[in-house]
């Protein structure tokens, strides 16, 4: 009885005794993570996609527990915002600013050595992409950089590549499972599972080729976006669906299919994915695109428009892009079965989450790192049986900075001070009474896609963001323009609300230690 007493004023206290019975009650973290999913794709998020892809696996975590409507990348790019999850840090402190930047330090305070340290089995399986090997894991097995999607290579904790055969999704998915089947039971785990897709070339897998074959995709109102009253960076990007798609590299035509038509815009780019191939998956590949090149091929020889061509390039992109995701949701679906199979559902909490967002048309783009809402949010659902109210929508401004100390919260281990997101669990609890009233952005990479650095600022009805090399500010009104066309910085009717704007911009860089750009 007083065992139980103490007990309970530990968990009262939120702190976890070590090596007690108690500590293997603590929950499981399950981090399900993709690349490059957009809030559109999901169709729990209810955008425009959502009756003609239902993700029905990813859902269910909505339905079974939350689905953040405001959730935020702090920079909206694959290697920064991994760096910001495992550290709880913006770029600036963490070191990995842009893609490439040179490895993650690895010897830096990590959730995943947090936890480890108080007892978890932690694994890290699939994407990694920040150069040096994942430290703070019991176990690992990482893509290669942007791995690949056919019959991929996996890093293996010796040092040595194991190619497996088959699509990357479904092959993370299995390493995954394989590790919950050998892991030490007596432990909670912490398992980063985390997929290659949707990412660019975004390559089915060959059993998803068909599924929007019958299928409109409907289009984003603003696909042939003008960029007129917005920064002057903006139509230098290099990201539209109209103008940088590589015919075969992204829109799978093959070299010998053009043949005597001649392409705008034709590229030598190789399809990288379909040489990795077997002999018997190029047959399916093609026995998928080859007719619906040669339709193509002949409706262009008979003349199609500007517009015409471009509607076809979204078409294309759009349902490889979503047959990707399907593999995606589905694997979710097979983990979610696997927990609950295995008496795990109960005592696991599952987070479906992407690097950042994408954009799907919107703006006639593909790619993210902009500061607008489609690659500036991120999708985040939690199920937390017990504790996340199902069905709930929580507003509330979140960031992945926030990650780590809220997987640092559950474990009840401890917090360094510098740590600069702060732990979800009061406002998973629905306890939250003072919660931020902004989050803040820095996009430093400056390169592939011509996407200028910019840094700003957001609260839950307005966005300021700054262009350094122009010296130009943004603001936008995200009530009145949810789809940011038109900038009202110089708008007098918003001059109190810019000025309110800009402070808490500045407050923010303060308090967050950041570069000074913007003054
Ligand atoms: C690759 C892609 C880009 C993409 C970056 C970053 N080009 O370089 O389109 O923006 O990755 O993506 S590709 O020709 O290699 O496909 S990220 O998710 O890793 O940040
Ligand atoms: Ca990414």
């Amino acid at each position: 009885m007083k065992f139980v007493l103490v007990l309970a004023l530990f968990l009262f206290m939120g702190v976890w005794p070590k090596g007690t019975v108690a500590a293997e009650s603590r929950p499981n973290i399950l981090f399900l993570f993709s690349d490059d999913h957009a809030l559109n794709a999901i169709s729990a998020y209810g955008g425009r996609l959502a009756e003609v892809a239902p993700t029905p696996h990813i859902d269910r975590l909505a339905d079974e527990g939350a689905i953040f409507e405001n959730s935020f990348v702090a920079n909206s790019i694959c290697g920064p915002s991994r760096a910001c999850i495992l550290t709880g840090k913006h770029s600036h402190k963490n070191g990995v600013m842009v893609n490439g930047s040179g490895p993650f330090d690895g010897r830096q305070w990590t959730s995943a050595k947090a936890l480890r340290k108080t007892g978890y089995q932690t694994a890290v399986i699939g994407k990694w992409h920040l150069i040096s090997d994942p430290t703070g894991f019991d176990y690992w097995e990482v893509l290669p950089g942007q791995g690949n999607y056919y019959n991929p290579v996996l890093l293996q904790m010796d040092g040595s590549k194991k190619k497996y055969e088959g699509y990357a999704t479904d092959i993370v998915t299995d390493r995954a499972i394989e590790w919950l089947d050998g892991r030490d039971q007596t432990k909670p785990f912490f398992l980063m599972c985390q997929h290659k897709a949707p990412h660019r070339t975004f390559s089915p897998a060959l059993r998803h080729l068909d599924a929007f074959n019958d299928v409109t995709i409907p289009e984003p109102g603003n696909l042939f976006d003008d960029y007129a009253t917005r920064s002057s960076t903006l139509p230098m990007n290099e990201m539209e669906v109209d103008r940088h798609f590589h015919w075969m590299y992204d829109l799978k035509l093959r070299k010998d299919e053009h043949e005597g038509i001649e392409l705008p815009g034709w590229d030598r780019h190789p399809s990288v994915e379909y040489n990795r191939m077997t002999d018997a998956q190029k047959k399916v590949w093609d026995a998928h695109f080859g007719p619906l090149n040669q339709q193509f091929l002949a409706d262009f020889k008979k003349g199609m428009s500007h517009k015409e061509i471009m509607q076809w390039r979204y078409q294309r992109y759009m349902k490889n892009y979503l047959a990707t995701v399907k593999s995606v949701d589905e694997n979710v679906g097979r983990m979610l079965d696997y927990l609950e199979k295995n008496g795990l559902a109960e005592n696991t909490i599952v987070i479906y989450s992407s690097d950042q967002g994408f954009y799907l048309g919107e703006h006639g783009w593909f790619d993210k790192r902009w500061m607008f809402e489609e690659s500036f949010k991120m999708p985040f659902l939690i199920r937390w049986p017990g504790v996340v109210k199902p069905g709930s929508r929580p507003q509330e401004l979140i960031q992945n900075i926030d990650y780590a100390p809220t997987f640092v919260d559950v474990a009840g281990a401890e917090l360094p001070a510098d740590v600069q997101g702060v732990s979800l669990v009061p406002v998973l609890k629905g306890e939250a009474r003072e919660w931020r009233k902004s989050v803040y952005y820095a996009y430093y990479e400056e390169g592939e896609h011509n996407v200028p650095q910019h840094f700003g600022v957001r609260t839950q009805t307005q966005k300021l963001i700054y262009f350094p090399a122009t010296d130009e500010w943004n603001m936008f009104d995200l009530v009145k323009d949810p789809d940011e066309m038109v900038n009202v910085y110089g708008n007098p009717e918003y001059a109190a609300a810019r000025e309110q704007l800009a402070a808490e911009y500045f407050r923010l860089r303060e308090h967050y230690d950041a570069p000074a750009y913007g003054q």
